[in-house]
């Protein structure tokens, strides 16, 4: 199927595009398509902030449509940066901003508290079709420098529990490494992302069954 991958983040589309790729789907950006849009996220959850990017998305292109919205959630932040992940340094979409905030924030917050969750959730819509929501988490800590130049985002400062192996299965991250010092599969068979998206994928012949 071709799909439109809505979103206006290099990194995450990377992800989305070879994990959709992987699963058989053609996938085109908003760039490609020259659509410039940018919905404000005013949703209180990830799942209506997916829900969205992607009628948004949709309505301009007319085409099956998958939007991700995710964040990180520290628990000795109760839970921030949250739904507020991309904007948590004060302006949007800065990623080395965001990581010296985090990392200064969590200066004093000692190893066995540093616990979090990446989550993700992944908005399918098929042109006139209801919008489908699938959620994926990632459980972890955070690291107390960056590591790792792989990925974008939080990736060097986030310390899955697992990782993946070619395989297919998982394993303990027994050297503590960060997402951004993970191979592609090593991070989308744990991911919350590669999550949401295997959740998807279950669901979509059913969908595309009722379309
Ligand atoms: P779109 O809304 O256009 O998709 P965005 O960057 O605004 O792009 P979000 O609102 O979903 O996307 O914000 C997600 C934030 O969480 C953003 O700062 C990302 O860098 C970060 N993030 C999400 N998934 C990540 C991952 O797998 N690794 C590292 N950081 C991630």
């Amino acid at each position: 199927m071709k799909v439109l991958a809505a979103t206006n983040n290099a990194g995450k589309l990377k992800e989305l595009r070879r994990i959709l790729e992987r699963m058989d789907h053609t996938v085109v950006s908003p760039k490609e398509l020259g659509l410039t849009l940018d919905p404000d996220e005013t949703g209180a959850t990830f799942a209506e902030n997916a829900r969205i990017k992607a009628e948004a998305f949709c309505q301009a292109s007319g085409l099956p449509t998958v939007a991700d919205d995710s964040g990180l959630c520290v628990e000795a932040l109760g839970g921030a940066p949250g739904v507020y992940s991309a904007r948590y340094c004060g302006c949007h979409g800065d990623d080395p901003a965001n990581n010296r905030k985090l990392l200064e924030t969590m200066a004093n917050v000692p190893e066995g508290a540093r616990g979090a969750k990446f989550v993700s959730a992944v908005c399918v819509l098929l042109p006139g079709g209801a919008c489908h929501i699938f959620l994926g988490e990632c459980p972890g800590r955070i690291g107390f420098a960056e590591q790792g130049t792989n990925g974008f985002g939080y990736d060097p400062l986030f310390i899955p529990d697992r990782v993946g192996l070619p395989d297919g299965s998982t394993a303990p991250n027994a050297q503590g490494r960060s997402y951004a010092q993970l191979a592609d599969g090593e991070k989308d068979a744990i991911s919350h992302r590669g999550r949401a998206m295997a959740a998807m994928a279950e669901a979509l012949p059913q969908i595309l069954a009722g379309a």
